[in-house]
């Protein structure tokens, strides 16, 4: 059985050390999720609301979807490839992802779990 494992780093940009400028700290939220038949890893993600995320998504097989319905987000994965996505959680609370590019039999249980942390 493989734990979900969470996977949010929090990266100050170095640039932005140097201005100081507290209204203006650029944190970004770097997460990498791989996705193949039939799974997403991590498939557990904490992610901080308001703080912008950048989210690479690498498929290491076939082409694959990725959606979170209720923030609106969703992407292709091609086959073999990454695709980042970018987006900022505007609410907390626990969302559903998944898989909406049908991958095969156990396509319908490809799915996560996002908790956006207020
Ligand atoms: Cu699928």
């Amino acid at each position: 059985m493989r734990f979900p494992r969470t996977a949010a780093v929090v990266a100050l940009i170095a640039g932005e050390l140097a201005t100081s400028s507290p209204a203006h700290t650029a944190v970004e939220q770097q997460i990498h999720l791989t996705a193949r038949k039939f799974e997403y890893s991590p498939n557990q993600i904490t992610l901080k609301e308001g703080t912008p995320v950048v989210l690479e998504i690498r498929s290491l097989d076939r082409k694959h979807g990725f959606s979170i319905p209720e923030l609106g987000v969703r992407a292709d994965v091609p086959a073999g490839k990454s695709v980042v996505v970018r987006f900022t959680p505007a609410k907390a609370g626990t969302f559903h992802f998944h898989c909406d590019v049908f991958c095969g039999s156990g396509h319908e249980g490809m799915e996560g779990t996002i908790v956006v942390e207020g």
